[in-house]
């Protein structure tokens, strides 16, 4: 749908617009007495969040360009219905299917002071070892923090095995000097395989995550709370999560940026992404008739704000 089309069906004064973005394709946005939110159509994609009071929480890629066969770097992409590479095909592309596809809006709702939209995405056709109706529905709701509901709907009559993602792109002052805490005693997989190291190699995590070269790790985890310290940018980025026992943190540094080709000079410097999965051996097995859902809860506090925790270092 277009987005005058869009905004005649869906948009509500005040709360919820529908317009082309500079960036090429249609996008909603979101505004309630917490902030502000963008969503664009194509990949049912948040490319920006900001808190009322506060500055932009999402990293967005400078080359950001909709309606592409390329999925947009930055913002929240949803990788779905698998993480990584295909388990078994290496010819299907890396994070699913459905980052470049337009996705249906089918409800908008203000609900208090949160605003809420829903996407659906929907397999027309089997693909991928996954059968046609296969569908997603995402929930971007901006409220007191920005959630994100992702429901895998198994309407077909074979079990489906899931792996995705929210991989969110966390806008930061300065690699360097950003900390990650809460993952301290969870074991992860080591996604790189520097000289002398395997690919997938098994560690622990002690203490805070620092970053001094590509970190690409998947971390076991409960339902976890990560909390990204930001000295420069003077906040903590806390990502809440529910129906997930992984969460990847990944940095490219200098020499994977420079591959994507997408980051911009030195753009590898400005984020950190903290995904909420479920990935790695956090495969989750859809009986038919069943659902499941993956949720993100992405709240930024000032350090001030945040209490005496604040950015202190030797919280972990
Ligand atoms: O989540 C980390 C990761 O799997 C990295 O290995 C890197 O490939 C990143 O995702 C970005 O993937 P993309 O397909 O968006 O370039």
């Amino acid at each position: 749908m277009t987005a005058p089309a869009l905004q005649a069906a869906h948009g509500l004064a005040g709360a919820i617009a529908f317009h082309d973005s500079e960036l090429g394709g249609p996008v909603a946005h979101l505004s309630s007495a917490h902030g502000t939110a963008l969503v664009a159509l194509q990949g049912a994609q948040v490319l920006s969040y900001v808190p009322r009071g506060g500055t932009e929480v999402l990293w967005l890629s400078p080359m950001a360009r909709l309606g592409t066969a390329k999925a947009v770097r930055g913002g929240i992409p949803v990788c779905w219905p698998w993480f990584g590479p295909h388990p078994t095909d290496p010819r299907q592309p890396a994070h699913g299917l459905v980052r470049s596809l337009c996705w249906r809006v089918v409800e908008t709702a203000v609900h208090g002071h949160a605003v809420r939209v829903r996407f659906v995405s929907t397999l027309e056709t089997a693909t991928a070892g996954f059968p046609a109706g296969l569908s997603a529905q995402l929930d971007v709701t901006l409220g007191e923090e920005l959630a994100l509901d992702l429901v895998t709907i198994n309407d077909g009559d074979e079990a489906i095995e899931l792996t995705q993602a929210l991989h969110t792109y966390l806008k930061v002052g300065d690699i360097g000097s950003v900390t990650v805490a809460g993952l301290h005693g969870r074991p992860y997989v080591d996604q790189l395989e520097p000289p002398g190291q395997r690919r997938g190699a098994r560690k622990l995590q002690t203490g805070l995550v620092v970053f001094e070269g590509e970190v690409d790790r998947i971390y076991a985890t409960g339902d976890p709370i990560a909390t990204v310290l930001d000295p420069l940018l003077g906040r903590r980025i806390v990502v809440d999560t529910d129906g997930s026992a992984s969460t990847v943190v990944w940095n490219p540094w200098i020499e994977k940026a420079a591959r994507l080709g997408d980051v911009g000079p030195d753009g590898y410097r400005a984020f950190v992404c903290i995904e909420t999965a479920n990935a790695g051996a956090d495969v989750r097995t859809i009986q038919p008739g069943a659902a499941h859902r993956l949720t993100a809860m992405i709240h930024a506090a000032t350090a001030a704000a945040s209490g005496a925790g604040g950015l202190n270092p030797e919280a972990s």
